[in-house]
């Protein structure tokens, strides 16, 4: 975690400029750097300093997050890149942590029949820091939950400061690709776009053209923190949970400090956030079926979160040649750092 982004303005006086102005600062800034075609709607733009890919607005809003965001060191946030797992992580966690004012087994009144995940724990650079404004958090109540989708060195320096929390999720590349890939799609055909094939995706993806990529510097990023320190970044893989989500439940219960109790677990409460959480469940709400989450890109509709949920099924769409060179990138790029690069292992 760094203040890059700021280390490359040294004239800003972030504490004097309106928040506008603040905003406009970044907008300016990020708007020399280099940027390049990507397989959605707009631009990508390379952060200079850290070298990961975002369109302009959620790029300037995590700068933002990282120039005023104050951080406490109850705060839990959830790290992913876009399309690895971040609708299902964000449920497990916002419905362990409310289980006792929500219980899961009460599908009913539970929260999530009128709010999707995105709404419950909302992203910095996408929900937060967005449109000039830089919201005040300090109401919120403990633990405040939040989500990004910035690489580890670029979290809020505030957060590393107060040694916050951070839960991240990685999932298999190609199937991380391809989910991108299909949701960028329906963005550029609501913009009047052809869609891309998923070999050039694929391409530039591999090449790190892709939002917040390239996709091994990030899962890089947040695998060595954890080894680092295990007890501030915890790193869940999207294969594992679906093999055994209950026990990652337990986990992050524990990682967050609040374990499930005995008569909990004779409850079978970690069993019913398990069932509220699961694709099947959360896809067949009336808030995913109708919802809408607004985020600074454009307004997407809830169900667009819920796709397959599936392991794999990148088969149905890589040509085995362009699963080989991913294969090989991340072979290449994950040997030595103890993080298992082959994710047919793990289902
Ligand atoms: P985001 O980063 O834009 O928020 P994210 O939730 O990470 O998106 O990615 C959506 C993927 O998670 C979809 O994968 P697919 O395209 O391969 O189908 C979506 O189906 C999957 N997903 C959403 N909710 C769940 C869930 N409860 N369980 C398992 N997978 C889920």
């Amino acid at each position: 975690m760094s203040s890059s982004s700021v280390q490359t303005s040294p004239s800003l006086e972030a504490d004097t400029e309106t928040d506008k102005e603040l905003y406009q600062h970044f907008t300016d800034l990020v708007s020399t750097w280099p940027s390049s075609e990507s397989m959605s709607f707009i631009p990508l733009y390379r952060h200079v300093d850290g070298g990961w890919h975002s369109s302009l607005k959620p790029m300037v809003g995590a700068m933002v997050a990282d120039a005023r965001f104050t951080a406490r060191p109850s705060d839990i946030i959830v790290a992913t890149l876009p399309k690895s797992g971040t609708t299902w992580i964000k449920a497990l966690l916002y419905a362990m942590v409310h289980r006792r004012e929500h219980h899961p087994a009460d599908a009913v009144a539970h929260p999530f029949n009128s709010l999707g995940p995105h709404e419950c724990i909302r992203f910095l650079e996408y929900q937060l820091y967005t449109n000039d404004r830089v919201p005040d958090l300090d109401k919120l109540p403990d633990p405040r939950l939040f989500a990004t989708h910035v690489p580890f060195a670029s979290l809020p320096s505030a957060a590393a400061a107060s040694r916050c929390k951070v839960v991240y999720v990685c999932r298999d590349p190609k199937d991380n690709l391809i989910s991108l890939w299909d949701f960028a799609n329906k963005f550029r055909v609501r913009h009047g776009q052809e869609p891309v094939t998923a070999e050039a995706a694929a391409d530039l993806f591999c090449r790190g053209v892709s939002p917040f990529g390239p996709y091994w510097d990030h899962v890089l990023g947040y695998w060595d923190a954890h080894v680092e320190r295990p007890e501030q970044v915890l790193f869940f893989r999207y294969e594992e949970m679906r093999l055994d989500a209950a026990a990652h439940v337990r986990r992050l219960a524990e990682f967050v400090g609040v374990p499930f109790s005995a008569e909990e677990e004779e409850g079978g409460v970690v069993d019913a956030i398990v069932r509220l959480c699961s694709f099947d469940h959360m896809s067949g709400l009336e808030a995913t079926k109708g919802g809408k989450t607004e985020l600074v890109i454009g307004t997407v509709a809830n169900n667009e979160f819920f796709r397959r949920g599936q392991v794999g099924d990148w088969a149905n769409h890589l040509s085995p040649e362009m699963a080989r060179r991913i294969d090989a990138i991340t072979e290449s790029r994950f040997k030595g750092s103890g993080l298992r690069a082959n994710y047919a292992k793990l289902h």
